[in-house]
């Protein structure tokens, strides 16, 4: 497959010697050009490299701790203070999470990093229709500040380092956490810690935002102006590439658009009158790493020269802290797979070696079972322990940027810096990153990217073992951590009624304005959505680019066959609306899905996030599909689909209709869901790993042309 990637016209020059003997070993005219590897990032990446591919006089002044800081932030890197170990956790309630907090730090855990539950991303309380499927799921329900207090218990605000993950709702979030640390006796200037606190990235690829940009920018600029005056010792964003990979971005996008986001961000900060000195000493990265080991490596080395060489030209700070990236990694979740999944193990040890290696200052590693579920104790066990074997077993913290000098890393560092740099010269001429996502350029890419990669998948281009090739005779089973969303939403209810009941209303009332007493994290946020309105997400699908990636593979015209026999006897092509439902904003896979059944002959609609139940019955009818697809990634379907189900039986039998559309469901879902699902009225279930053409003529067998 390598051979079939090499493009005529791209050639380089191999010392006639070594050409001569690889001739020999390979049949190949041109070994060192057949030999080729064309990476997504568009690099060629040779197989062999030479002093020739390095600028010396680039490299042979670097020094870690020195300027651009290629070689890292810091003189003595881990040789005098390890990676932190930062473990992304939280789920069910606060007093769940807080016991899990406690354990984790004395198991080894070195920084806490939580982990909200999608209502609480969204700004909504628990008591909220919109919030019923994810109440407590993909992270731990706050609602108020009795909740954050509990969250805290125990733990010391001002020895432990906290990171939170949040976005949308992160005023009244920031507000919970800076009250609760007081009146636990810690001062906001003592607090140390840092706040996600990045939106760009939330249009393009997370899409937990709440409300449309302008008014979100001026939060984040709020939030990082009071912290740099109140919390000295706070990072007050989090600049996030990690979703772009993980919604598909190669590493050239992820890096461009994460230094580009980053300089929006100095600019919207001085625009509200903060100094470039100020604001950026205080700004920390978040890459995600994936299977590409030396790119990885190459792209956080990369990505610490290309942000001190664009802060110097475009804000020439004073201070040289403004100038250092500091970054946090976590290990790709994308890279995860159902099938197999003690591979998993050996996945994540790879990346978290490629993060060390590339100089991170905190780490996450993703537990081995989370592409079925959240992960359980023994799996965030031994997750925790990758970090800690790599720190105390081997001696790679010894030594500091250990690939420096290697002619394939320093000359891929220099490639990987040349496209991020034309990415962020890209969005500067559209006018900067804010214009850019308006526009929608960045995430049509991203997604572009990922339905090429799927396609790679399917066609067996690409190879992930147990997966599409050297798949086990028998499915390895695993322990899956299923959360009991009802009772995590009853034991919120009462709490919410609690605070609610013990405060004085009318107070209240008058008070939510100016937001001084003891609000609920929705009441804050539906009060500034009034004003600022919810924001809406676009819905546009890439159509081609999962059928050029693939080719016309015998599958591929067999399905389309199938298809096209569909569509003859029933007299339209057969129409399926991709929907997602709850507060689960994870739409790659919804949008590889959607290329790929559109590619494969299908009329597809497309969902809007965040939808209820009723809403995707209403938009099914209307739309007169065949078929329901729902792509479920946070656990919410256990509620969600039956509901669903229910709600287009409902509207089709009082529409008049012999048969409601059918309904499928996709993505991350525990095998002990599967028998719920097809008891609830499902027709097929797919876990990750499915090949979309084996899932087109599923779900094909299951309708009647009508
Ligand atoms: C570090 N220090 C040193 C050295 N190394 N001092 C002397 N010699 C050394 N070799 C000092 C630093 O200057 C700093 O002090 C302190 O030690 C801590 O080091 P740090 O490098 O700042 O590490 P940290 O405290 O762990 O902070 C790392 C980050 C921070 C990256 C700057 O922003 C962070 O922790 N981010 C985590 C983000 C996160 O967890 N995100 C979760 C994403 P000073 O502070 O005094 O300078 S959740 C993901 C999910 C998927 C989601 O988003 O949905």
């Amino acid at each position: 497959s390598q051979r079939s990637l090499w493009k005529a016209g791209q050639s380089f020059e191999f010392p006639e010697k070594w050409a001569k003997l690889a001739k020999k070993e390979t049949g190949f005219e041109d070994p060192g050009n057949q030999l080729l590897w064309n990476t997504p990032e568009g690099i060629y990446v040779k197989p062999l490299y030479l002093p020739r591919d390095i600028d010396m006089k680039e490299i042979s002044e670097d020094l870690p701790g020195v300027y651009p800081f290629t070689r890292g932030p810091y003189a003595t890197m881990y040789t005098q203070k390890p990676w932190t170990i930062r473990q992304y956790a939280g789920f069910s309630t606060a007093e769940a999470s807080n016991a899990f907090y406690k354990k984790s730090i004395a198991a080894g855990g070195q920084g806490l990093s939580v982990a909200f539950d999608l209502p609480t991303h969204r700004g909504y309380d628990s008591d909220n229709e919109r919030a019923m499927g994810d109440v407590g799921l993909a992270g731990v329900a706050i609602d108020t500040v009795e909740d954050m207090k509990v969250l805290f218990n125990g733990i010391a605000l001002d020895k432990i380092s906290v990171s939170m993950t949040m976005n949308g709702a992160v005023l009244p979030v920031m507000a919970f956490y800076i009250v609760a640390a007081m009146e636990s006796g810690v001062t906001p200037e003592k607090l140390t810690g840092t706040i996600q606190n990045d939106i760009l990235k939330e249009y393009m690829t997370r899409n937990t935002y709440i409300y449309p940009p302008e008014p979100s920018l001026r939060i984040i600029s709020d939030i990082m102006g009071y912290c740099s005056k109140n919390m000295p010792r706070f990072n007050t964003i989090s600049i996030s590439g990690y979703h772009m990979q993980e919604a598909g971005a190669p590493a050239h996008l992820e890096l461009g658009f994460t230094i580009a986001d980053g300089i929006e961000y100095v600019r919207c900060g001085t625009a509200a009158g903060a100094s470039v000195d100020d604001l950026a000493p205080r700004f920390s990265f978040f890459f995600g790493i994936g299977m590409n080991f030396y790119m990885e490596v190459a792209k956080l080395r990369a990505a610490r020269k290309l942000w001190a060489h664009v802060m110097k030209k475009y804000f020439n700070p004073k201070k040289e802290k403004s100038l250092l990236l500091r970054t946090h990694c976590q290990t790709s979740g994308y890279s995860l797979q159902a099938q197999d999944p003690y591979n998993n193990v050996v996945r994540t040890t790879i990346e978290a070696m490629a993060a060390v290696m590339g100089g991170t200052q905190s780490l996450h590693t993703n537990s081995f079972d989370e592409a079925i579920a959240l992960p359980t104790e023994f799996s965030a066990r031994i997750a925790r322990n990758t970090q800690l074997i790599l720190q105390h077993e081997t001696g790679i913290s010894k030594v500091i940027d250990p690939w420096a000098g290697s002619y394939m890393m320093e000359a891929l560092t220099q490639e990987l810096y040349n496209s991020g740099l034309a990415i962020v010269e890209e969005i500067e001429a559209l006018g900067g990153m804010a214009k850019a996502v308006e526009s929608g350029m960045p995430k049509l890419k991203i997604e572009e990217c990922a339905a090429r990669k799927q396609a790679r998948i399917d066609a067996g281009l690409d190879v992930v073992v147990g997966v599409n090739k050297y798949k086990p005779e028998k499915e390895q089973k695993v322990d899956a951590f299923i959360i009991d969303n009802q009772a995590v939403k009853e034991s919120q209810l009462k709490k919410l009624a609690s605070v609610k009941s013990s405060r004085d209303q009318a107070k209240v009332d008058k008070a939510l304005a100016d937001l001084k007493v003891r609000a609920t994290l929705g009441e804050i946020s539906e009060t500034l959505a009034d004003i600022f309105g919810r924001h809406k997400g676009g819905l546009k699908i890439n159509v081609g680019a999962y059928s050029s990636e693939y080719g016309n593979s015998d599958e591929v015209t067999k399905t389309r066959e199938l298809v096209d026999k569909f569509a003859k006897e029933a007299g339209r092509r057969p129409r399926i609306l991709v929907a997602k439902m709850g507060q689960d904003g994870h739409d790659r896979g919804q949008k590889v899905i959607a290329s790929g059944f559109a590619d494969l002959g299908w009329d597809v609609d497309i969902g809007s996030l965040f939808a209820t139940p009723n809403e995707v019955a209403v938009q099914a009818l209307d739309a007169d599909v065949h078929v329901v697809g729902i792509s479920t990634q946070a656990a919410g379907h256990r509620t969600l689909v039956p509901a669903l189900v229910k709600e287009l039986e409902t509207l089709s039998k009082s529409a008049g209709l012999k048969v409601a559309p059918k309904v499928v469901v996709g993505g991350v879902i525990p095998e002990g869901d599967y028998d719920m699902l097809y008891q609830a009225g499902a027709v097929a279930v797919f876990g990750p790993g499915t090949q979309i053409p084996a899932a087109v003529r599923e779900v094909l067998s299951k309708l009647q042309p009508q």
